[in-house]
């Protein structure tokens, strides 16, 4: 069997947008800071990154596809934090959060980082978010970078997979 086509974290002259919500600040601020660490460990530059903020949850999905239509990114990642403890429609936001990023990489081709931390406590909140549970924007930021060169790869002249 021939070797598997992997993305590497080459993040050079890569375009990434960044989109966080505001909802739960106190968290998803570590979760960008996350982000921006593994992104410039990528070597993408500061110039590259783009950072929109939407009010919650619910609203990662379409500022993320505004963004992918655009065609000036190849990669986004969503940030946010849902708590169950603090919300009675928590199913609700993580349900339509989840879908909307999912359906934004499916859609345009994009490749859209779901990095939403979702937990019953704020405790468990603080470890995903660079404590116990390492980051999920460090997480997805390197996801992020690694997808984007595996689809350019894919897509490259002579390559026959595809
Ligand atoms: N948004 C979040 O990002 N996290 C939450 O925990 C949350 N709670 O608890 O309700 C939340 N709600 C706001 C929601 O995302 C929308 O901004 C709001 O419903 C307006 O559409």
């Amino acid at each position: 069997m021939e070797k598997p086509v992997e993305g590497n974290l080459n993040g050079r002259g890569l375009r990434i947008g960044l989109v966080s919500s505001r909802f739960n600040d106190f968290i998803v601020t570590h979760l960008v800071r996350g982000a921006e660490t593994a992104l410039r460990q990528c070597e993408v530059s500061d110039a590259d990154i783009t950072h929109v903020r939407v009010p919650g949850s619910f609203e990662l999905s379409a500022a993320a596809m505004r963004m992918a239509k655009s065609t000036k990114y190849d990669a986004i990642i969503c940030l946010g934090c849902v708590i169950r403890g603090a919300t009675s429609h928590y199913d609700l936001v993580c349900a339509e959060a989840t879908k909307g990023i999912a359906q934004v990489g499916a859609q345009t081709g994009v490749p859209t980082i779901f990095s939403v931390v979702t937990t019953d406590t704020i405790e468990q909140a603080i470890e995903r978010s660079g404590t116990k549970m390492g980051n999920k924007g460090y997480e997805g930021a390197l996801a992020a970078v690694e997808m984007a060169n595996l689809l350019s790869k894919m897509e490259e002249d002579g390559n026959d997979i595809l």
